[in-house]
Parts: C-alpha cells; structure tokens; sequence
C-alpha cells in the first residue's frame, strides 16, 4: 500500500513570518492519518517553518539543492545546511528551475543521488510542454527524464523517491490534465520504473499529479489507481485550502 502524499509547493512565496503563521494555522488539521503532508518552502523560511511544525506530522521540505557537500558555489545551499534544519524533502528539476535555472537531466540526477546522503527524500519533477504533447511525445518525454533522473539509485534508493508528474502546460494556467489522462502518463512511469529496477519497486514508489490541483479536483486525481498524490502550487499557499487538499487525499 502506497501512502498518499500532498506536498505543497510554495515556489517564491512567504517571508519566514508568513510561513510561522501559517504552519500554526494548519497544525493539527492539515495532519490526517494516512496521509502524508509536506510543505516545501523557501529557503529562508524554512528554520520558522521546522520549528512551528515540531510536534506535528507536517513535513518540510526545500524546493531545490546543490549536490556538492559544499564549495566555491555562490547562492547555493547544501543537502547538510538542508538536513541541519530538520527538513526531508526536497523538490528535485521543477519545471521552473529547468526552464529558468538551467537545470538539466544531469543535474537532476546529480540532486536525487546526493538527496541520499543527507536522508532527503527526493519529490523528482518530471512532464512535457505544451509542443511536445501536441507532437504526441509525451511519454517519450518522460521516459527520458524519468530514466536519467533515477540512473544509478539503488532499488532501496528508488522505491523511496517520489515522483511528480507535471505537465507544464497544466502548471499555474487553470488547465488541469484529467485525471485519466495524468492516470495513463503516471502508469507508464510506474512501468519504466519496472524496467529500470523491478516490479516490487514500481509498486512502492509514488508518483503524484502536479498542476493546477485544488481542493475542488483533488479527489478526482486521488481516485485514480496509479496516482499517489499531488504537488500543488497556488492552492497550497491559503492554510484553509491546503487543509482540504490533505483532507481530500484520504
Ligand atoms: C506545478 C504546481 C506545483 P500549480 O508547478 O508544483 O503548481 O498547482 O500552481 O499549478
């Protein structure tokens, strides 16, 4: 039994002051047994946020890493500076970040193995532009960046990853892929984790829809068999809707 995971996605969101006060406004209600919560905030709000989350079954996470330990690598912060915080999560190759930061397959493999040594768990961003689905490459497309994201995980490593499927066309616009067609894409990863490791390892790791994703919806992605959650943006940020979005991945 796979177990569901919301994550939200604040991307450049909330000061630290922001986030201390949201994370009171959730604690104890966006906690559902069963489900697993987990809010990826800006780097500097993450101290506020793992300490107003003690207590709590909230998880926090970053929204992006350096492999290195540490370096000559101005503005970047370290699996370890991540780790010494208390965070457990981290979101790896946003469709964002390989558009706007240069992040590529490489790198993004680079991150997930690395995420390893500091006991983050990897949320791996995978999905297709609007040109390359209407070209019918979807799944070439994932198939690409899924394979070389979890090249060189162990089998234990790679059951532990979470994926998230997000189509960038249904990123941020209100276009939401239906949850039959993000079921089908989300099986076909499920597969080629098969082929890359092994049946039992397809079956554990999760795979979550990303965009677009409210609480009006969720239920719809959440009733699918291959899909295991959600990593939502805009909806994530309001402590009332973030509280119905885990509410509604039970
Ligand atoms: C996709 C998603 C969160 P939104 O980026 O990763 O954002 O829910 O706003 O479409």
């Amino acid at each position: 039994m796979r177990k569901p995971i919301i994550a939200g996605n604040w991307k450049m969101f909330k000061t630290a002051a922001e986030a201390a006060s949201f994370a009171k406004e959730v604690s104890g209600k966006a906690e559902v047994e069963g489900v697993e919560s987990v809010i990826c905030a800006p780097f500097t709000a993450l101290p506020a946020l793992t300490e107003a989350l003690q207590g709590t079954s909230i998880q926090v996470g970053a929204q992006n890493f350096h492999w290195e330990e540490n370096g000559a690598f101005t503005g970047e912060i370290s699996g370890a500076m991540l780790q010494e915080l208390g965070v457990k999560y981290v979101i790896i190759g946003h469709s964002e970040r390989r558009a706007y930061f240069a992040e590529t397959d490489e790198t993004v493999n680079k991150k997930t193995l690395a995420a390893f040594q500091y006991d983050l768990t990897p949320i791996v961003c995978v999905g297709e532009k609007l040109e390359e689905r209407e070209a019918g490459q979807t799944k070439e497309v994932c198939k690409e960046q899924t394979v070389a994201a979890l090249k060189g995980l162990s089998v234990e490593q790679a059951a532990q990853v979470v994926i998230a499927y997000e189509p960038i066309w249904a990123i941020g616009t209100g276009k939401s892929s239906t949850a039959e067609d993000a079921n089908e894409v989300i099986a076909y990863i499920r597969e080629l984790v098969a082929e890359a490791f092994d049946a039992q390892t397809a079956q554990s790791i999760r795979i979550q829809y990303g965009g677009s994703v409210k609480p009006n919806n969720v239920k719809e992605y959440m009733g699918q068999s291959d899909i295991d959650g959600a990593l939502v943006g805009g909806a994530s940020l309001q402590a009332d809707s973030y509280i119905q979005l885990v509410e509604g991945a039970k």
